[in-house]
Formats: structure tokens, sequence, C-alpha cells
């Protein structure tokens, strides 16, 4: 097949690239990515701290499987670890929660035992699986995750902790806490109290146990675009406007205006733009602006924000075989996932770090995740600020005030202006129609128009894989997939010449 139809695609994130890919493939003769920066790869990014590779944005792969696409690619350029590709690492299945080796300490500066912790830890756990199944059922309780992991650990607390000692039953509410927290950050969330419940199930987990590129995310962006030709991407080319229906013009419906005035006329346009630039740039990204149903998906799905702070030490203060570091604070017995003044105590929202392994490859990393308001606040701060903090905080909380990181590196999504968050997350209210309606193409189905003028991919368009890097490479593949049928039933319906 040989198209002429001319495609645009706005963003060169992973969708971006995957519908790229895809049309160019199907014969595609005229398909050009607009990016707003100067790279290729948007929420995928790796950087260095000293002479490590870390990453910046997307971290894993979530359920790295047969049925995982981005498993399937990586494997394919050679770019995992032998142990990602057993059989037996494919099978796991451990429901988005990686059963990794953890260590607690506390606010006073106590490393804690793991038996206190654990029948928080695996209620908590047992909650959350709970939670999951709302989506299927219908008639949920509460209207976010939040209320119903208070309602019901309370209870629970109660009824099973009642002959423990009110010290250790307090820690374990502040484990609960520190569990929410967690949660915030895999949601992408402020607070699990603006997570739907009954949506939270649309989120479907692979087999697979997590694992990540030891030469960094971007391995995979640069094997993609090396099979595209070059000229494909015009990068610092912001769009600015999207004129769809547009009757001036007699030969295309549809014009790409850019930030610097270039008017560019195509057939279809596949807009990536990630949700958190859409809440924001929607009424002017669009004219005629978006259809209110649409809209109202756009404002009812949540996009927060997740950051990283890397921090170096010359030597390791936590276990051998540690793999995550929970720290609990002995104050936090409300399950509470929010801190009440931001700007002085912001860093009580960062639930503790996930070690850098193997140690022979990265020495002594470990990676802080922080989420919510506390964590744009923090964004404002300056590295030297927020190097401070974090290293009152571990001196605190190992007790030993001599502990001082080597290099300290935080990421900054909420303040990048083109994507204005880190990723979605399905807010109260929302249902598997919020999701369908973002993926809709404009004009929607049964209009006279021009069909297809404008498509959706990007990680928010997923209806259950939002949030990911193979939920986002699945929508550019199906955005293509929709413009190679529309040519393909047009082809076969035309009589032979
Ligand atoms: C994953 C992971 N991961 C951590 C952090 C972040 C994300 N994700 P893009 O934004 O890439 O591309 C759009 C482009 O558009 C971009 O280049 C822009 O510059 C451009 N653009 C914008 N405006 C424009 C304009 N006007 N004109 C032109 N161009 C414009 N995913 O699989 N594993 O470990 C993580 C993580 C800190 C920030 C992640 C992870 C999310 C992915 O990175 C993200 O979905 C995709 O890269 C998005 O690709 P895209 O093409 O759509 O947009 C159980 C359960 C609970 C439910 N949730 C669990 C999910 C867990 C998610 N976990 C994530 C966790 C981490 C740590």
């Amino acid at each position: 097949m040989s198209v002429n139809a001319k495609v645009v695609i706005v963003g060169c994130g992973i969708s971006g690239i995957a519908a790229a890919q895809r049309l160019v493939n199907a014969g595609f003769q005229h398909v050009q990515i607009l990016e707003a920066t100067a790279r290729s790869g948007g929420r995928v990014k790796t950087g260095t701290l000293g002479d490590n590779i870390i990453e910046i944005g997307a971290n894993w792969i979530h359920g790295p499987s047969e049925e995982n696409p981005v498993f399937c690619l990586a494997r394919q350029y050679g770019l995992l670890e032998p142990d990602a590709l057993t059989p037996e690492n494919q099978a796991m299945d451990v429901e988005g929660h990686p059963p990794w080796v953890p260590n607690f300490f506390s606010s006073s500066g106590r490393k804690l035992n793991a038996e206190d912790i654990y029948p928080a830890q695996e209620m908590f756990l047992e909650l959350m699986s709970e939670v999951s199944k709302f989506e299927s059922q219908g008639g949920e309780p509460w209207a976010c995750v939040g209320d119903f992991i208070r309602s019901e650990a309370e209870q629970q607390a109660a009824e099973k902790w009642k002959d423990i000692d009110a010290a250790t039953r307090c820690l374990r509410l502040c484990v609960i806490s520190n569990m929410l927290k967690v949660e915030c950050c895999v949601n992408g969330a402020h607070s699990m109290d603006e997570v739907g419940l009954g949506a939270y199930g649309l989120y479907k987990t692979l087999p697979g146990l997590d694992c990540t590129f030891p030469g960094g995310y971007e391995g995979l962006i640069k094997n993609l675009m090396s099979e595209l030709p070059s000229d494909l991407v015009t990068y610092n080319r912001p769009v600015r406007c999207v004129h769809w229906n547009n009757t001036e013009k007699e030969e295309n419906s549809l014009m790409i205006e850019c930030d610097d005035e270039k008017k560019i006329a195509a057939d279809h346009v596949i807009v990536t733009v990630p949700l958190g630039y859409l809440k924001k740039h929607h009424s002017t990204l669009f004219s005629p602006p978006l259809p209110l149903h649409k809209l109202h998906s756009v404002e009812r799905l949540g996009f927060g924000t997740n950051n990283k702070i890397y921090v170096e030490f010359d030597s390791p203060w936590w276990d051998a075989d540690c793999e995550v570091i929970y720290l609990v604070w002995e104050d936090e017995d409300g399950m509470l996932d929010q801190v009440p003044d931001v700007q002085r105590s912001w860093i009580k929202k960062l639930f503790g770090f996930t070690v850098l392994k193997p140690s022979e490859r990265y020495g002594h990393v470990l990676c802080g995740w922080i989420a919510g308001h506390e964590s744009e606040y923090m964004e404002t701060l300056s590295e030297q600020e927020v190097t401070h903090t974090m290293t009152q905080l571990i001196c605190r909380f190992t007790g030993n005030p001599t502990v001082t990181p080597r290099r300290v590196l935080r990421s900054q999504w909420f303040h990048d202006p083109w994507t204005c968050g880190s990723y979605s997350y399905p807010g109260k209210g929302c249902s598997a129609q919020d999701l369908e309606n973002m993926m809709e193409p404009l004009p929607t189905k049964g209009s006279l128009l021009q069909p297809l003028q404008v498509l959706f991919a990007g990680e928010a368009t997923h209806p259950c894989y939002y949030s990911t890097v193979h939920g986002a490479l699945l929508t550019g593949w199906r955005e293509a997939d929709r413009l190679i049928s529309h040519y393909s039933a047009i082809s076969t319906s035309e009589p032979p010449k």
C-alpha cells in the first residue's frame, strides 16, 4: 500500500514514535513529527549521576512478559539482562507490587524490626487488592481509595491488633501512612483521596517481575528512531493550535499552527501531548474547542506529580540485600498521605528510597520518591536546599549525624512546560467511558465532516495500561492502525480503473 495522505504527529515521545513507525512501515509517504523540545523520548529520559546511568523519567518495564510490547522490543534490540529474559521472571505475577526486600527506619533514628511492621504491610496489600476488584463489581462504598483504606484499616486494626501494646499499634498505623505515600508515587497522585475507588481497577497489570534497562531506557527510543527516516522529526517546533473543521481552506480541513507562526496543512493529526499539558492548554490547542464530553473526561482524569531524588553515598547505611527503604514518621498515626504545611515539612511526603542494584555497577545510589504538591514545591527549591534537606532527613532516620550524600540529583516534571506533571490516574468519579472519550477521534462518529481529522494517542488514552510506557506505545500503534484500516477500506472499495 502507498498512501499519499499527509499525517502530522504532535510529540516525539514513545507514542508518537510508535505511530510514525507503524505508518511508515505501512507505506504512508508523508509522515512528520513535530516535537516541542530538542530531543526524542518525552517522559522516557535517561541521565547521569557522576559515572552512573540513571532514569529521570520511566524506570521499569512493568510486567515484562510476552504480552508487553516494550519487553518484546527491548529483547529484540538486546537491551535487557539475562535475568529479565528467563521464563521464571516472565511468569511471576506480582500485581504491580514487586516483593522487594525492605528496610524500615523511623523518625526517631531507629532501624525497625520487620516483624513489627509486616502485619501492617500485609493488611495494606490485602486492602489494595480488594480495591482493584471494585471496578468489576460496581457499587463501591466510598468515592476514593484513601477513604476506603482508612475506614477498613481502622476497623481491622481495632479487631486484629486489640491485644498488642499501644506503641506497636500506633507504629503500624504510621506504617499505613507510609504505604499510602508509596501509592501516591505509584499512581502519580497528590493523595489517594483523589484516586477514584470505582475506577482504580481499570488499570491492568501484566505478569513478569519489573526490570530495568542496564544501559538506560532511552536505548529503546534510540533503536526505534534509527529505523525511521532521519528527517521525519522537526525538533524545537511546538504546536500552538490544531485548526480542525477548517472551512476557510479548500484542500485540507486541517491546519496545524506552530509557535513560530509556521502553518502546516495536513489530512490527519495524531495528538500525543501529555494529559497535564492538555489540561492546561486545551482551550488554545484546539480550534474549534474540544467537544464537551471529551473536555469533561480531560478534567475528570487525574494527572499528578511523582519525582525522584537520587542520592549517592560513599558507603551504604542499609543492609546488603535491601531493595527498598521505607521512612516511617512516628507522629503519623492518622493514616494521612498529605503534609499539613507543605513549605515547612514537604520532605515528610518522601516515602523512602529504592536501591540501585547491583552495587558493583552503581556504587551506593538510592532513588528517593516523592509525589504530590509537596513534590511540586520541592521542584522550586535550589539544588543546595534539596541536598541540605535530604542530608538532614537521612541523618535523622539513621540516627547518624555524619552520613553525608556525595551527590544529589532530582527530577522536575511538574515544571516541565511540555509535560506539566508525571502521569495519569483515574480521578474520583472516573469510569471506563472517560478513557474511551480520551481516545475518540474528531470529528466524532456520525458526523458528515471529513473523518479522522484529529486522533489522540499517549499514555492517558489507553483503557487499562495508562501511566506506562507500554500503554503509550500501544496507543501510538492503535491510532496508526486506525488510519491504515481507513485507507485500506478506501482502496478496496474503489472501483478498478
Ligand atoms: C513505565 C515506569 N515511571 C516515572 C516518572 C515519569 C513517568 N512512567 P510523552 O510525554 O513521553 O511524549 C509527549 C511528547 O509531546 C513530549 O516529547 C513533549 O515534549 C511533546 N509535546 C508536548 N506538548 C507539545 C506541543 N505543544 N507541541 C509539540 N510537542 C509537544 N512508565 O512503564 N514504567 O517505571 C514509569 C515513571 C517520573 C515522569 C513514568 C513510567 C510513565 C511513562 O514515562 C509514560 O507513560 C510514557 O513515557 C508516556 O509516553 P507518551 O508518548 O504518552 O508521552 C497497581 C497499580 C496502580 C496503577 N498505576 C500503576 C502504574 C505505574 C506507573 N508507574 C510509573 C512509575 C515510574 C516510576
